[in-house]
């Protein structure tokens, strides 16, 4: 069943400010702008300030009445929180204001089932809304009762499971659907381990929804890889562009090369059951030997928005994978650009500003264990000369009465491997 009557929806957004936190305002703003990937129009906003969540209503009863005014004056039909309500919240919610109401996560969720395009993300995507109704089964039953289509009722299995299964059903659906997911998850799995056995870096961009992952994917194949035009990937100004991991090889001038890998960026309260279920997309970014983490530097609350992002990589057991940061979007601030400071590179991919600079600092962490050496090969030992032409960095060739002389630059385990035909000087790469 695709998306159901679609009705205009005209939401009030409601926020609960515990204790003064400081990024309540921006996380409100952020709310909005999940609205907007959802095409809700926000008529309205209201938030209190409270030392803790009312258990029953999230907001305090009085609060209620505020929340009808807004609906009635501003013609609202429907009731955004922001953070995850509990069933009992949502069930009390309703009946009290009439309407319906939806929380944060239902909202992200249903961000995800529009933008998943790949069978993977779908199902993921699937699962982790699943496992958010079936707690809220009764609530939500009621929801949808009053109101059809809109928001967090287009993704097909919700829609017709909704109404007519129940728990069990729901339970069987979800274990159905990871079965499928398991045998996605067990392919890709496979091609992964390949690519280690091939022992080419991995370098994995993360960071914040929009802060520009997939235009650095796309500077660089740009750069380096130009005849790959069809292997660009899609990047937009909205939340959630990406929710499919891409891996795209970027070869260098002296054979070295590195596969990038482009995946789902984070946003601050990002689900529960969508990190889980998003385990599998996510584990690339947990193999890789280094990490971009790319900032939106535009952006006043950067730093906030690079420790969120942080805190969902430890979510996700990546704590100890050298990073670089990607100060992306530099053009719009005052900035100087191109300009390298430690571990960070000041940089505007939109207009391919800083791609070279990052990729230097790339290419200073990831192969660092090339060493220098000179092997003589046999000449009848021709297929290890073709494999070290392709593979290694062979800064000259001669050919001497025993064999071919390379004087080469070579990874530590290319080395280990050749070990009998070196004849001399296995010193650490020159910077
Ligand atoms: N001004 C400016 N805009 C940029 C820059 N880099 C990217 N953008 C814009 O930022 C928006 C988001 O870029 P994406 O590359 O899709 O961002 P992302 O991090 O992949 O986002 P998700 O896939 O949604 O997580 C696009 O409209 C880009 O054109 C930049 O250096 N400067
Ligand atoms: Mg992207």
């Amino acid at each position: 069943m695709e998306q159901l009557v679609e009705l205009e929806q005209k939401a009030i957004l409601v926020g609960v400010n515990l204790n003064d936190q400081e990024d309540f305002a921006y996380s409100m703003e952020e709310l909005a702008n999940l609205a907007d990937a959802c095409e809700v129009e926000v008529v309205g906003t209201l938030s209190q300030n409270l030392p803790k969540v009312n258990p029953s209503h999230y907001i305090g009863t009085g609060k209620i009445q505020e929340v009808t005014a807004l609906l009635e004056g501003n013609g609202g039909n429907l009731v955004i929180f922001n953070d995850e309500l509990s069933p009992s919240q949502i069930r009390n919610l309703e009946s009290e204001l009439k309407c319906k109401v939806i929380d944060r996560t239902i909202l992200i969720l249903d961000i995800f089932a529009r933008r998943a395009k790949t069978r993977e993300a779908q199902l993921q995507v699937e699962v982790a809304q699943l496992k958010y109704m079936l707690p809220r089964l009764v609530g939500l039953r009621e929801s949808l009762g009053r109101q059809g289509g809109g928001v967090g009722t287009k993704n097909r299995g919700v829609g017709e499971t909704k109404l007519e299964l129940d728990r069990r059903r729901i339970e069987e659906k979800i274990t159905m659907l990871s079965k499928e997911l398991e045998a996605l998850v067990a392919h890709r799995q496979i091609q992964r381990k390949q690519r280690k056995k091939n022992d080419i870096p991995v370098v994995s961009l993360v960071g914040y929804t929009n802060a520009g992952k997939s235009t650095i994917m796309n500077a660089m194949l740009d750069t380096y890889n130009p005849s790959s035009q069809e292997k660009q990937v899609f990047e937009k100004d909205m939340l959630f562009a990406t929710l499919e991991t891409s891996v795209r090889s970027i070869p260098l001038q002296d054979n070295k090369s590195f596969l990038l890998t482009d995946t789902v960026g984070f946003v601050s309260k990002l689900p529960h059951h969508l990190v889980k279920a998003f385990r599998s997309t996510l584990e690339e970014v947990a193999e890789a030997d280094l990490l971009i983490h790319v900032v939106d530097y535009a952006n006043p609350e950067f730093e906030r928005l690079i420790q969120i992002t942080n805190e969902t990589l430890k979510e996700i057991g990546v704590t100890d994978i050298p990073t670089i940061y990607a100060y992306n979007k530099s053009d719009l601030t005052e900035h100087h650009i191109p300009e390298v400071q430690g571990d960070k590179v000041y940089m505007a991919a939109k207009s391919r500003i800083g791609i070279s600079e990052l990729v230097e600092q790339i290419r200073r962490q990831i192969f660092k264990d090339y060493i220098r050496c000179t092997m003589l090969v046999p000449y009848d030992q021709g297929t290890v000369v073709s494999y070290l032409n392709e593979h290694a960095n062979i800064i000259e060739t001669s050919y001497e009465e025993e064999g071919t002389k390379l004087y080469m630059e070579c990874r530590l385990s290319d080395y280990g491997k050749y070990k009998q035909f070196v004849i001399g000087g296995a010193g650490k790469q020159s910077e």
